[in-house]
This record gives C-alpha cells, structure tokens and sequence, in this order.
C-alpha cells in the first residue's frame, strides 16, 4: 500500500469538517456536495474487499428514490449482493476517518479482514443519471487506481444491473454475460418465449404504460425496448426529458402518496407502473372506470409471483420449499392472504433489501418484495438444475410448466430487486394467466393505511426492535402507539428511524371502512406530534 501517495491524493478528496455519516440501509446518503471524500474512500475499500474475497466488487454511484440534489453510494458483494455487514462498519469508520487517521483505518481494516494487498483488485463502477454522478464515479475511480485496482466504468445503468454484472463477472459467465447487451439478451429471450405461451395476447396484455421517474430506467427502457418489443410495447412518461428526478414522480412518490405520477395520462382500466430514480423499485396501478385509483404495490406483486411459481411446482410435479420475505410495511391483508390462502410461510425482517435477500436465500424458492416494490425471487442452484432436468426430460404437459419455471428463473435478476426484469416477469405472468389489472387486485383487499415522513431534531433517539414493529426508546412511545392502536380492528402502526433520509417513517393500517382518512387523523397525526416533542437531541 502506497501510504504517500494515498494521503496526496486524500487531501484532493478532503472529507469536510465535522461531517459524519453513516452506511446506511442502501449505504452512504447526504446531499451530493457532502460526498467527494466519501466516494474516494469507497474507492479505496472496495479495492480490499476486492483483494479480500479474490473477486470482482461493484461500487454503484446513486441516491436511488431519494431527490435530485442527494447522491450516494454502495458497495456490491461478489454474488450480486449488498455488502456484507462487518464491512458496512468498516466504510462507516473510513468514512468518517478524519485526514490524518486514514492511513491507520486502511491498515486496521486490512489487518482485521485479512487482506492479501499483494493480490489483484479489479471493481467496476456504474452510476445513475443525477447531475453529480459523473463527477463522483471519477472519485471513487481516484480511489480505486491510488490503491493499484484495476477498473471498468460501466458508465450509465441502472443499479440492478451492475449488481448483475458484478454477478456474471464473479460466476465466470454462467449467471450471463456481463455486458449490457447480455443483460438485454438474456431476459427478453426469456420474455419473449414465455409470452409464446400465452393464449391472452390481445392488445390488453400487449401494451403497458410506464412512469421512468426521470430517471436512468427510462434510458435503459428505450435502448432495450426492441429486444422484447414482440411480447411487449411500452410507452414511457417522464422520461427525464423535462422533469426532475423522482419529483412528483416514481415508485417511491406513487406508493407514498397513494395517487398517480404527474406527466401521465391515465385511462380507465388502462396498467400503468412507476420505476423509482435507479430502477430496482416497481409498483403498479389503474383508475377504474370510476376514476379511482388503485395501487397494486410490493405485497401484490410477491403474492402474484409466489402464486404462479407455486401452481408451475403443481404442474411439474415437484413440492420445494417456497417462502415469502415481506417487511413491518407489507399489509396485513397481504400477509393473510399469502398464510391463510396460499399456505405460503411468510417471514418479516427489517427494512432493507440486503436483510430480506439473505432470509430468502433460506428457501428452495424465495420471494421477497418491500411494500415499496422491491424485490425478485431467488432460486437455490439445486432447484436450477432440477427445473433444468424437468425440462428436458418429463412428459409434455409437465414438461411444457418445466420450461416456464426455467424462463421465469432467467428472467428475474437473482442479483437484486429490478424494476426492468420484474416488469417483464410481472407481465408474462399476466398475459399466461390471462389476468387483467383488476383481476390481480381483486387477490385481496388492502387494509387501509397511511405512511408518513416526520423530520425530528434527532432520529437516532428512535430506536426499535422486533424487526422495527416495536420501539424501544424514547420512553414511552411504544406505550402511546399501542394506546393508539387498540381502539381499531386488525390495527397496526410502527415508527422508525430512515436510513435513507434524515426523516422518521410513520406507518399504520387498521380496519377502518375503508377509510384512509381515520388511519391519518386518529393514529398517523397523533404519533406525528408525539414524535415531534419527544425526539429531541440527547434523549436517546
Ligand atoms: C432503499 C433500500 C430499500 C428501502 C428504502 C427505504 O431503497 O434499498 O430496501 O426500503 O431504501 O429505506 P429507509 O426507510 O431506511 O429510508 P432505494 O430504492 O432508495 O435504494
């Protein structure tokens, strides 16, 4: 490790004064100019994680659903994963490592982990289209080169597919190939022959309205769209042509504010989805011929998936072990319907993808999908190759659900939640089942619920357990949610602190005729002014 040289070129990525920050659920995130140093550094480590796991890392430059003027980063573990979380705690340490310590960080941490620094490193980078990306890929470049790494800067992509690149580098070519056309290739070849099943291939099914959130999913949409376009057309709204990023716009503001994009023109019964900002969220929705406004979100989405991967295992003849992964924000009725009608075991984690990736990967087939539309389904390698084998060899009713399950599996990004491939895996199984928008939603009734952001002096005094369904400080609170709560059926509400925003989330449902509005003013606004007084600084 060249120590000179690392400190010279530190001091042209100096860390401010006094600022620190955390890796937090989807790594580190503040506004773009507070990030030069922290991109350096992630540069750095990734370069040891490199060396460490003889493997190629990923470094993704992105605030995902968060506003335009934020930035962030993460680091992509060798599988497609997010980072492992002892080395979470190293970034947050080199990050927040003032100047002079740094050199004694770096050499902590490849003590601690074991790093061989006479090993190769090789990290690949890719960025989403934020007016500040550019320039802070460039410093985790610096980074990664001042280290002796050696590089590929994607360039644009959404973040799903450099977790999937960092995937194909890292399994040699077998998961795909790790370029953009192969990304391309491998799920609309996979697209388009389960679309060739489909008996419903009206126009109803052929043709899909999509909200980009202005973001990098519209670019990669438009280069992709002709490779599947004989399954699917689709026709793009905020496109980042005018708009700003995620503003009135994208999965994040749809789901939260329960109402359609602006920049959209939606026509009774027409399917209609948002990405977020980086692409790795998707939710649905459709105005019925009343004008209302349906959402069709995480939980509908994994219930649709789980139920169709379960039917194919009846058809093939095979029982494997599939289970749900939701978190404290997926709806009671969601949870319900997939235990009490499709006898499907549902586990909650906290929020976060890389929690709810690593419980799905207990199962023989693991669907897990945030409320907030993050998600994909994991397949372990046995239940791979089995479906491989069934393919080729059963009769030809089982054989035919055979080959299904194989394209379904090709077609989900095992790697990470992604709005592109979940899209299309969400249509195929439309168009196969022959499901209308309506008929999806109409699987079960959504409990009433409301979500609100609350920015408090401190959110560090709000601290939970019980994968963030209790809390267990301030004092009290806990006390005041369930005093709240027990006055509805089937209601729940449960605050935390964001690691994604300087903001603590508020949720809660309850069975309240259907009314929205009795969740916001009975149980949402009372625990909004209860946190207002009590998370003050220094009361943790
Ligand atoms: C990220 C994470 C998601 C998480 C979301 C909100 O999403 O990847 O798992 O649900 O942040 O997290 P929090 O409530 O802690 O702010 P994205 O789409 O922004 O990467």
């Amino acid at each position: 490790m060249d120590l000179g040289a690392i400190t010279k070129y530190s001091a042209l990525h100096a860390k401010p004064n006094g600022l620190i920050l955390q890796y937090g659920t989807a790594g580190f995130r503040t506004k773009a100019e507070h990030l030069d140093h922290v991109m350096f550094r992630m540069g750095l480590l990734a370069v040891l994680r490199s060396k460490q796991t003889k493997s190629t890392i990923g470094v993704m430059v992105t605030a995902s659903h968060n506003p335009e003027e934020d930035n962030g980063v993460k680091l992509v573990d060798p599988l497609g994963e997010m980072l492992a979380p002892s080395w979470e705690e190293h970034a947050t340490c080199l990050a927040n490592a003032e100047e002079q310590d740094m050199q004694r960080v770096l050499i902590d941490i490849s003590e601690k982990e074991a790093v061989n620094l006479q090993q190769d490193a090789f990290v690949v980078i890719g960025r989403d289209t934020r007016p500040s990306s550019e320039k802070l890929s460039q410093s985790v470049i610096d980074g990664v080169t001042v280290l002796g790494g050696q590089f590929h800067d994607y360039g644009l992509l959404t973040t799903p597919q450099l977790h999937y690149m960092v995937y194909c580098r890292n399994t040699g070519g077998r998961y795909g190939k790790a370029t953009i056309e192969g990304y391309y290739q491998k799920l609309s070849k996979a697209f388009v022959e389960l679309t060739k099943q489909a008996s419903c291939s009206g126009d109803e099914y052929r043709s899909l309205k999509v909200d980009c959130a202005n973001g990098i999913g519209a670019l990669k949409l438009r280069e992709m769209e002709h490779y599947f376009s004989q399954g699917l057309s689709v026709q793009l709204f905020n496109d980042g042509s005018k708009g700003k990023l995620n503003h009135l716009c994208g999965a994040d503001f749809v789901k939260s504010h329960q109402k359609p994009p602006q920049g959209m023109e939606i026509k009774s019964n027409e399917r209609c989805c948002s990405f977020d900002g980086d692409a790795d969220r998707i939710v649905y929705y459709y105005h019925d011929a009343d004008g209302h406004f349906h959402l069709i979100d995480g939980d509908k989405i994994a219930t649709l998936i789980s139920s169709f991967l379960k039917e194919l295992l009846v058809e093939i003849g095979e029982s494997l072990n599939i289970g749900v992964v939701q978190t404290a924000y997926a709806n009671g009725s969601s949870t319900r319907y997939l235990e009490e009608v499709m006898k499907v075991p549902v586990y909650c984690t906290k929020t976060g993808v890389k929690h709810l990736h690593h419980k799905a990967q207990e199962f023989d087939i693991g669907v897990y999908f945030e409320a907030n539309g993050h998600g994909t389904a994991l397949f372990s390698t046995a239940v791979e190759m089995k479906i491989k084998q069934s393919a080729e060899q059963l009769e030809d009713k089982k054989r035919k659900a055979a080959k299904m399950l194989e394209n379904i599996i090709d077609l989900f990004n095992q790697a990470a939640g992604d709005a592109i491939s979940d899209m299309l895996v969400i249509e195929a199984i439309l168009a196969l089942k022959g499901l209308t928008v309506q008929q999806w939603d109409a699987l079960y009734t959504d409990l009433p619920n409301r979500q609100l952001k609350v920015q408090v002096a401190d959110r560090r005094v709000i601290s939970t357990t019980d994968a963030e369904r209790q809390a267990v400080t301030p004092p009290g609170l806990q006390e005041a949610i369930n005093d709240l709560v027990k006055k509805y059926k089937l209601s729940r509400a449960f605050v935390r602190p964001s690691g994604t925003e300087d903001v603590v989330r508020v949720y809660a449902e309850a069975d309240s005729q259907g009314s929205r509005l009795v969740v916001w003013i009975f149980i949402i606004w009372p625990l909004h002014i209860l946190l207002k007084v009590c998370a003050k600084p220094g009361q943790s």
